[in-house]
């Protein structure tokens, strides 16, 4: 069993506020969206306070070596969010700031959709919707039964809910006990064709993790100290049951222009937007 504690990560005794973290993934993000001019930005807004509380309060892992053993599993099932997660590797010093630069290029690490096997810190290949968590299940298994005491966490979509492959490994993980799982679920009510709701509504969302055996909350994603809250106690909990927080967010946050678009999937952004978009992000800066 690995011993190293959260403090042992340079990252995480820097003296920066958890909201600062946010918004330096935020601008990362939006750093890279200038260079497409397009992408899936709206969700990177959304769900920077979630991974600003991933990486710099709950999960343990080694900048320089990725692949450390004793490292927390953080997946990416929604191969579309790679500009979050790469906004939020760069935060991290997993991967190079200057490679932001490369977002989406031919031989870029960081290509527009997540793959394992370009990107440090990226476990797994996303893509193809509602896989994530039960891979998570079979790594949370794995490390389960080597005796480990490092969490899996899967971040999913509200669209991957409807996903029928999801709530199997909703089922295995409750049958197997994960207690080291926590499913992280952005619930930004919105997908490629519009509001969730008008889609395939997986309301009431926390009343089914409940009776499929899991412990669940329910926090606004954006209020980062509910965020910080919300993974303490899934990692708190004291029995066996897998974890699920469901977040609600809201795409574009941070950028009123972009919060208040009607198409928020894949965004286009006007050249001499990307300037305004990160004067908003200015602004909202933590003091
Ligand atoms: C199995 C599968 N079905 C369909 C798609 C096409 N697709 C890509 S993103 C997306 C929207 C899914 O909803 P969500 O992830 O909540 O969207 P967002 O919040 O990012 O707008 C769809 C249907 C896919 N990638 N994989
Ligand atoms: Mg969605």
């Amino acid at each position: 069993m690995t011993t190293e504690t959260a403090t042992e990560n340079p990252a995480l005794l820097a003296n920066v506020s958890l909201a600062e973290r946010a918004y330096r993934i935020r601008r990362n993000a939006v750093l890279m969206g200038e260079v497409q001019g397009q992408g899936y930005v709206g969700q990177a807004l959304g769900i920077a306070d979630v991974l600003a509380v991933a990486y710099f309060h709950a999960l343990r892992y080694r900048p320089d070596d990725p692949r450390w053993e004793g490292r927390d599993r953080f997946l990416l099932s929604i191969g579309h969010y790679a500009i979050a997660l790469y906004a939020a590797l760069i935060e991290a010093g997993i991967v190079p700031e200057d490679e932001l630069e490369t977002y989406g290029c031919d031989d870029s690490r960081l290509p527009m959709s997540g793959m394992a096997s370009y990107t440090p810190g990226m476990e797994i290949t996303g893509g193809s919707l509602g896989h994530g968590l039960g891979i998570a299940v079979g790594m949370a298994l794995g490390l389960k039964r080597k005796g480990s005491d490092r969490f899996v966490f899967n971040l999913m979509s509200d669209g991957e809910l409807g996903e029928g492959s999801t709530w199997e490994a909703a089922m295995g993980a409750a049958h197997h006990r994960l207690g080291n799982l926590v499913n992280l679920v952005d619930f930004n009510n919105q997908q490629a064709d519009g509001p969730s709701r008008d889609m395939l509504s997986a309301e009431p969302v926390t009343d089914k993790f409940a009776a499929f055996g899991w412990h669940v909350q329910r926090v606004d994603g954006n209020d980062v100290e509910a965020v910080r809250a919300a993974f303490d106690t899934a990692m708190a909990v004291r029995d066996d049951r897998p974890r699920a927080i469901v977040f609600d967010t809201k795409m574009g946050k941070g950028v009123p222009f972009l919060e208040s678009r009607e198409v928020t999937h894949f965004i286009r952004v006007e050249a001499n937007e990307w300037a305004l978009a990160l004067q908003a992000l200015e602004q909202g800066r933590p003091a």
